[in-house]
């Protein structure tokens, strides 16, 4: 059988120090104890004023698997890859993309490593300083330590949580991975990154993940600097929040439950107004209520379908009829909720705070239960 083929990609920008060292261990010591593999090495350079290219350039005779991609200005690391990716792809025929850097602070024994976890089926497997056998540099003061510690948690949390990626994922702002291109990289969309610099790691990440890749992380003992300079720059953490923000704000769940939040919030309103309006033409409270709550469903469920997921939106009168009635009964679930909870929470702080739990009621219990109902049963997705 032929082998597939496993690109290393490294982005340089002023590593001349480094890159004929780390060229000549890969092609030396790393690629040749690799069997099953065939191992192409990429370098992307942005025209290094230090003349990186050119050493590199020097050394393609030597060995005709190493390929330099020139980009005639400095544009960012996550240019970089992107070009490097879509090179790797087009010209070099990669089955999957190694992200690599020049300065050694990836050990290249991580290299098979990366690449026997595809082989037992992964789609993307990550180097992580986090878990057992990964570790920071030695050299780390508290401060860079503790930024690396605070922003990974961080970009974490705005990315994925709750899902359960949150927590298969710990150490998200790394730089060693290996991709399978065939159901991922290839459909991923390299056009519109937001960030064009380190953001670009989050990116990447957030967008395998949405393809559904299967992710497996590897200890990564992330090593000093040996030769040249970070390109980390106060500007790094910005840039990574950033993306990392725009990134979930734009995803459609994320729209999707900002609209479902200010619809609910809208019919309680609207159940408020309901209730003082027929109260004050002289209906009895209790009929008053129920009205009022009845026109807070109807609103919540015309404008859910009409905005909150209108991209799965119900019509045809009968469907729009018979799921009518079942959203009435799941907003029956809401109201047991309410009973019971508002019922036991007062019964433990008296009735004085039971403003109070309808609100814990509402924020832990009915919002999470609705979300639930309105994509589990009204709104689900149609089978194709
Ligand atoms: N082509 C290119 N490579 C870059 C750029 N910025 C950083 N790199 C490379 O990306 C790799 C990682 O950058 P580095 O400064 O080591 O980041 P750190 O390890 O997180 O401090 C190194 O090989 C850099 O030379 C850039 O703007 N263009
Ligand atoms: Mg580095």
């Amino acid at each position: 059988m032929k082998k597939q083929t496993a690109v290393v990609v490294i982005p340089t920008y002023n590593e001349a120090d480094s890159i004929g060292k780390m060229i000549d261990h890969l092609f030396t010591k790393t690629f040749p104890a690799i069997k099953d593999w065939e191992m192409k090495l990429l370098v992307v350079d942005d025209t290094s004023p230090d003349g990186t290219y050119k050493i590199v350039q020097k050394l393609q005779p030597k060995y005709p698997n190493l390929e330099l991609y020139l980009n005639p200005e400095k544009k960012g690391i996550g240019f970089a890859y992107v070009v490097g990716f879509r090179h790797a792809m087009k010209k070099m025929g990669a089955d999957v993309i190694i992200e690599f850097d020049a300065d050694f602070q990836h050990p290249p024994e991580t290299i098979p490593v990366l690449l026997s976890e595809i082989d037992k089926g992964a789609d993307y497997v990550l180097g992580s300083r986090k878990v057992k056998g990964g570790s920071n540099p030695q050299g780390w003061g508290f401060k860079r330590v503790f930024f690396s510690e605070v922003g990974g948690l961080v970009a974490r949390l705005v990315l994925f949580f709750p899902f359960k990626t949150f927590f298969q994922i710990t150490d998200p702002t790394t730089g060693l991975k290996v991709s399978r291109v065939k159901g991922f990289v290839e459909k991923m969309d390299l056009d519109n990154l937001y960030s064009k610099k380190f953001g670009y790691k989050l990116e990447f990440l957030y967008k395998m993940v949405k393809l559904g890749a299967k992710t497996k992380e590897i200890p990564l003992k992330f090593q000093v600097r040996k030769a040249g300079e970070s390109k980390i720059s106060g500007q790094t953490a910005k840039d990574i929040f950033r993306s990392v923000f725009l990134l979930r704000w734009n995803d459609k769940t994320t729209q999707s439950f900002l609209k479902f939040a200010v619809v609910g919030f809208t019919g309680y309103f609207i159940n408020a107004l309901g209730l003082e309006f027929f109260y004050r033409l002289g209906l009895p409270p209790n009929w008053a209520a129920a009205i009022g709550a009845e026109l807070a469903i109807i609103s919540n469920f015309t404008w859910n379908n009409l905005w909150t997921f209108s991209f799965k939106k119900i019509s045809g009168s009968l469907s729009i009829v018979k799921k009518f009635l079942t959203f009435n009964l799941t907003s029956l679930g809401a109201v047991v909720i309410q009973f019971i909870v508002v019922g036991l929470g007062t019964n433990f702080t008296g009735d004085a705070w039971r403003q109070i739990w309808l609100v814990a009621a509402i924020g832990f219990f009915v919002l999470p239960y609705n979300w639930l109902m309105y994509n589990k049963v009204i709104w689900k997705k149609k089978k194709i």
